[in-house]
């Protein structure tokens, strides 16, 4: 029998990210590879924690006692704590922001950096309990040239942002990343502790067969959306209509999206005239990506890259995926709004 070599070769997020940062020359200081070990770090944290979760009691809700009669820390709370500490710690963050904490957090001289990190430490988590794939995301600005760090360096267009991504926390721990420059995956080799490209360069299918949408919100959904859902689901000229696959989280729904194609949308309506997604630290990021994979994020009627946001946790309408998909719901949008 043959014996498989080994691989030395091993490309390693860091290693990828150093060596993007060795193309940009003389520009590179480091920083940002520091930042994103910071960010691994918290992943894995999350993801080992996740797998416990059950056995360890950190589901349910936060306040309850364990037996000790120690309070016990919920699953998002842990996670918000570990990426707050992880990232002021890493001496390169200058602003926080983070689903979980109202204000904004500014770090203070010692440890203060250029960048701004905006983030959902654990996306998705009323499917903890559940088993079900959640994830973390993130958002990377750099602070603006003479500004020491403040709430304005947030409150920024998203294509200003100069790094996106999530991990997702399911059978494997899958980071998936952009620096501009496409977007790269890296699956979480538990052995070695190194998240490990495995999907370079991931591209959206330009059209695919699959709708990812709260549809038990259709009482409320605008015209442009019901009739673009209803031309998927009852095609004509033969076309066969599509595959409904929805989650409830957004980290899975859209990773799902991007590796084989199709929509997602989380659309403002009649009862969340902003849509239920955060803007900074959910629909910027997944824009970014979406962006560097060749496919589309709009909110209907506007690039979500463009928006100005106005407030840190505002909301905003998202459909993202497929060009061709993405295009037909702006073309219901222009026609019936
Ligand atoms: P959360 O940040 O409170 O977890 O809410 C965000 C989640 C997304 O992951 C997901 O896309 C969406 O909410 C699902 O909402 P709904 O349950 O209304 O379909
Ligand atoms: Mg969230």
């Amino acid at each position: 029998t043959e014996v498989e070599p080994v691989n030395t070769e091993i490309v390693t997020l860091t290693r990828h990210v150093l060596n993007s940062q060795f193309r940009l020359g003389a520009h590179a200081t480091g920083d940002l590879t520091l930042l994103l070990t910071a960010i691994q770090l918290t992943s894995k944290f999350i993801a080992t924690n996740v797998r416990k979760a059950r056995l360890i009691n950190l589901v349910g809700l936060a306040g309850e006692t364990n037996v000790q009669g120690e309070e016990q820390k919920k699953l998002d709370v842990l996670a918000n704590d570990i990426m707050i500490n992880s990232l002021r710690a890493s001496g390169k963050c200058a602003v926080l922001v983070s689903e979980e904490l109202e204000d904004a957090v500014i770090i203070e001289d010692r440890y203060k950096g250029k960048y701004c990190v905006v983030f959902d430490p654990l996306d998705g988590s009323s499917n903890i309990d559940a088993g079900v794939n959640i994830g973390t995301i993130f958002g990377i600005y750099e602070i603006a040239k003479d500004s020491k760090g403040t709430i304005e360096d947030v409150l920024r267009p998203g294509r200003e942002m100069v790094a996106a991504g999530y991990t997702m926390y399911g059978s494997s721990a899958n980071l998936i990343l952009t620096t501009g420059n496409g977007v790269d995956g890296f699956t979480l080799d538990a052995a070695l502790g190194e998240f490990v490209l495995t999907h370079p360069d991931i591209k959206i299918p330009p059209r695919g067969k699959i709708y990812s949408f709260n549809e038990g919100n259709s009482l409320y959904f605008t015209k442009p959306v019901v009739r673009y859902l209803e031309s998927i689901k009852y095609p004509t000229n033969g076309k066969s209509p599509y595959s409904a696959r929805y989650i409830g989280s957004m980290v899975a729904d859209v990773h799902r999206t991007f590796l084989y194609g199709g929509i997602f949308g989380y659309p403002s309506d009649k009862k969340s005239k902003s849509g239920k997604l955060r803007l900074l630290y959910e629909a910027f990021p997944m824009a970014m990506l979406a962006e560097q994979a060749g496919g589309i994020a709009t909110t209907g009627t506007m690039r979500i890259l463009d928006i100005v946001p106005k407030s840190i946790h505002e909301r905003c309408s998202v459909f993202l995926g497929s060009r061709d998909d993405v295009q037909d719901v702006q073309r219901f949008y222009k026609e019936y709004e």
